[in-house]
């Protein structure tokens, strides 16, 4: 747990009970503040009962002796419109902040020697296997590194500073809005595709919160910037115009004048005038398919803005076993294989996923996003069939009519069921079938490590009961 210094006897309110929201109140009372919580679950409220910060409804609150209001990162700011409670904080003019600001404050103040350092990373896809990469790479380095944030530790539930440690945090644009005073060492932003429009009102909303990963930098920090998309282009051109920090650029989709990038597998750096291959993780099968050569390339840059030599980055590279529910390969039964990519909550995502495989049968479907899969259209000659589920069946089926064929399967256990009896019938070489549903889980799951959690279940189930070791 993070202490945080500055904050004994201050009255701090925690809206949001989850995992940051606990953290944040466990940090916060051991530091000394009077923390007033609340959450609108009453399970979730009923995980204070026996501690100093048992939950108190908000208009017990002493609002006008409130310092701030720590909001988790689910609970609306702004859009589509402002929780009650925001609106409560701004009319009450206590300030508003997320557990991340918490941490940066911390961090701020520390007088750990040699300073702790923070690399950040955000972007709409492919956040938390860089962020684990590099946690991954730094640790095979010799680094004293703890990972957390949106990837799922609460950054203050990390370990407290201690001298050289390095935190690698994977932030979200919720998080990024409710942050201010974090200072990054070095910064990433993968890639932007539209992506929780709802919550910032619009794309420029995103991009805003996006951005703020940079606030703060300094003349020694760094900012990576992935240049695949006309967004990402645009951020890393006005941070190159405004200055202040070096920016590298990284792609993997073309050779670059200067920055890091990935062709065809391998990596290369050109940092200082010359170009130089780092390596080649085309056969590291957690890095598999362009978006994850993206991903290393921005490990690398990162790894190497620390002090870690390009071949040692990428040696490291090819020990990483990579994380749940991206691309994650469950098993195979006979010729079929599996593969979770629960984690593909939109369609960019699944875009992604849909690359890096042929003779797909294809299960998808959930909460749908703006847009749907209307733009997944050309890649359906990699796909034999689609599987529906949840909500966006209906709308799927519609969108992707005449492409390929569609089965309106209900839940995931029936789309289970079906994919797997036509990829075995298929008769084809290298059957996949690929959880990747382009949409949230919160129709019919607690959350997408819910929903790839069922499938492995399911498919190792099925493995055993034909006597496969999946
Ligand atoms: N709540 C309310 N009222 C509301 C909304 C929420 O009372 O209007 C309460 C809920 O009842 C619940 C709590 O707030 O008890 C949930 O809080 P939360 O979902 O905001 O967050 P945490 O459990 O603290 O988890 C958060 C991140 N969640 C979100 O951003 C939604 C986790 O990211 C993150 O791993 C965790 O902090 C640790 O840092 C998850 C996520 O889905 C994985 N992130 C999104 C994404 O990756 O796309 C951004």
């Amino acid at each position: 747990m993070i202490p945080i210094p500055g904050v004994k006897k201050k009255k701090i309110g925690v809206f949001g009970l989850g995992v940051s929201g606990l953290a944040a109140c466990e940090a916060l009372a051991a530091s000394g503040a009077q923390v007033f919580a609340w959450d609108e679950n009453r399970a979730a409220r009923e995980k204070t009962a026996n501690t100093e910060y048992r939950a108190e409804h908000p208009k017990e609150w002493p609002w006008g002796e409130l310092d701030a209001l720590v909001l988790s990162p689910g609970v609306p700011l702004t859009h589509p419109r402002p929780h009650p409670i925001a609106r409560k904080a701004r009319a009450e003019k206590v300030e508003l902040i997320g557990d991340v600001e918490l941490f940066a404050c911390a961090l701020a103040a520390s007088e750990t020697s040699p300073r702790p350092r923070v690399v950040a990373v955000t972007g709409s896809n492919g956040k938390s296997t860089t962020t684990a990469l590099i946690g991954h790479i730094l640790r095979e380095a010799g680094f004293d590194v703890s990972v957390g944030g949106n990837i799922g530790k609460p950054a203050l539930a990390l370990e407290p500073p201690s001298p050289g440690r390095v935190y690698v945090l994977e932030l979200s644009s919720f998080q990024l809005d409710l942050t201010r005073s974090l200072r990054a060492d070095v910064a990433a932003m993968l890639n932007i595709a539209p992506d929780h429009i709802d919550r910032h009102g619009d794309l420029a909303g995103y991009l805003a919160a996006k951005r703020r990963i940079f606030l703060n930098q300094q003349a020694e920090d760094t900012a990576i910037v992935g240049v695949d998309d006309a967004w990402a282009q645009g951020i890393c051109a006005a941070l190159c115009r405004e200055g202040g920090r070096r920016v590298i650029p990284v792609s993997a989709e073309g050779a670059l004048g200067r920055g890091v990038f990935a062709l065809k597998g391998k990596l290369f750096c050109n940092l200082d005038g010359k170009t130089g291959e780092a390596g080649d993780i085309a056969h590291v099968a957690a890095l598999k398919g362009a978006h994850n050569w993206q991903n290393a390339a921005a490990a690398l840059a990162a790894a190497t803005a620390l002090g870690v030599a390009p071949a040692v980055a990428v040696r490291a590279m090819e020990r990483f076993e990579g994380l749940p529910h991206r691309l994650e390969v469950v098993g195979r039964i006979g010729r079929v294989l599996y593969v979770n990519d629960s984690k593909a909550t939109n369609a960019d995502a699944a875009a992604r996923a849909l690359k890096t495989y042929r003779d797909i049968f294809w299960i998808a479907g959930g909460r749908p996003k703006e847009g749907g899969v209307a733009s997944l259209r050309p890649l359906m000659d990699r796909v034999r069939g689609a599987y529906l589920i949840g909500e966006a069946a209906p709308l799927f089926e519609e969108q992707l009519a005449g492409a390929v064929p569609c089965a309106q399967c209900g839940d995931l256990p029936a789309a289970l069921a079906r994919a797997s009896r036509d990829a075995a019938q298929s008769g084809l070489d290298a059957p996949v079938v690929l959880l990747a549903p382009a949409c949230a889980s919160y129709d019919q799951y607690a959350n997408f490590e819910k929903r790839g959690e069922e499938f492995r279940r399911l498919v190792l189930a099925a493995a055993r009961a034909a006597g496969e070791a999946a």
